[in-house]
């Protein structure tokens, strides 16, 4: 099969003509190509170039704002800062709320930064790794759309919800996870049933309640939390979190206003930031020494940092750049040329 390499530059490109051709604002096509042409570079599919059919189909079908401008909240000096995505994208409104947020956490040692009213498709670690670019710690959380069972149950509720922590290293990329609450990500049984492959044992469950490694059969039933308890109650602290306290939709509320998980979901996101320094102050060491004692001993053993697989993908593609199928290609050319048209 015919490949093209493209640089990251040249992919931005065209990502962006795209989601200008389909009626986004600079300001929205800017934010969210960034995210999409990231998820490439650093190979991470699950949140790449697929998830464009899945934003414009939610812009053809009025669930978001392809013109939005976000707003900022003006809640002098809290160190709760609140933007109004005005129905657009998450990636918009976070860029407008980061350098804020930054300068709140410094000042009072921690801030959160509140996003509502927005469409979030994106992986995390995008969001995550800006906030440790200030020299902050954080966590980022989101709901999604109601597809995940809580343990013991056996019928779609929370959403996949993704969690994501970043802290910041001197001279190299800082210590990132970010996943699913989900044993995976939604776009993963996508990518399954794609590829006709079979999903791996333990899942998800078909619509009867059954377990179940057929993808078609996940999407129309629902999928597991990952470790079981664990991962059910840290979706719910999501939900509670991410949704309820900022006064935004929870998953099944999600489910409820879309209709469907073809679109992309509108909800709520929060993120947190940290300062080390005011945390640790006044106490003994250096937390950022400390820190990198921790990490030694963890890659010691022969264990691997969280994101080392994803830099070393990154670092790849910005020398030889970023290689696509042809049938990625076709479907970037498709979506150029035919805009919302394309999307049936
Ligand atoms: P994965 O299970 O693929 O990976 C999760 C994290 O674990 C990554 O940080 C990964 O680093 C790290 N990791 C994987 N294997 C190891 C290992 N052996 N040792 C140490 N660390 C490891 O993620 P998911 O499928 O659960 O989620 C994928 C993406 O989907 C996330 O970016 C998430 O934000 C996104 N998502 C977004 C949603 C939304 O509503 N917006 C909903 C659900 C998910 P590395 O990348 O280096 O492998
Ligand atoms: O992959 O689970 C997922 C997902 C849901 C919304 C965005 N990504």
């Amino acid at each position: 099969m015919t490949e093209t390499t493209l640089t990251v530059a040249q992919l931005t490109d065209r990502v962006t003509a795209v989601f200008q051709k389909a009626s986004l604002n600079p300001q929205q096509a800017e934010a969210v190509t960034e995210v999409i042409v990231a998820g490439e570079r650093d190979a991470c599919k699950s949140h790449g170039i697929f998830r464009i059919e899945g934003a414009l189909r939610t812009v053809k079908a009025g669930k978001v704002q392809p013109q939005a401008v976000p707003e900022l909240v003006q809640q002098e000096a809290s160190a709760i800062v609140r933007v109004n995505a005005k129905g657009g994208f998450a990636n918009a409104a976070f860029a407008l709320g980061l350098p804020v947020l930054a300068e709140r956490a410094r000042t009072h040692g921690l801030a959160a930064l509140v996003i509502n009213d927005c469409t979030h498709f994106s992986a995390l670690w995008p969001e995550v790794e800006a906030v440790t670019a200030h020299g902050l710690a954080a966590m980022v959380m989101c709901p999604s759309y109601a597809t995940v069972a809580p343990t013991g149950g056996n019928k779609p509720l929370l959403g996949t919800n993704p969690f994501a922590f970043g802290w910041p290293r001197q001279d190299q990329p800082p210590y990132v996870f970010d996943f699913a609450t989900s044993v995976a990500a939604r776009g993963e049984i996508e990518l399954h049933r794609r590829a006709g492959k079979p999903l791996p044992e333990g899942w998800a469950l078909d619509a009867g309640g059954n377990a179940t490694t057929e993808p078609e059969a996940a999407l129309g039933g629902a999928m597991l939390p990952f470790g079981g308890h664990k991962g059910s109650a840290i979706g719910t602290m999501i939900e509670l979190l991410a949704g309820i306290m900022i006064g935004d939709l929870t998953s099944p509320e999600v489910l409820d206003f879309l209709g469907s998980t073809a679109l992309s979901p509108k909800h709520g996101e929060l993120i947190i930031a940290f300062s080390p320094e005011a945390f640790a102050a006044g106490r003994a060491g250096d937390p950022f020494a400390r820190a990198e004692v921790l990490f030694d001993a963890i890659v010691g053993q022969g264990a691997r940092l969280p994101s080392q697989r994803r830099f070393a993908a990154r670092a790849k593609s910005d020398v030889q750049g970023i290689v696509l199928s042809e049938a990625e290609i076709v479907y970037l050319d498709r979506l150029l040329a035919e805009g919302l048209d394309a999307i049936g």
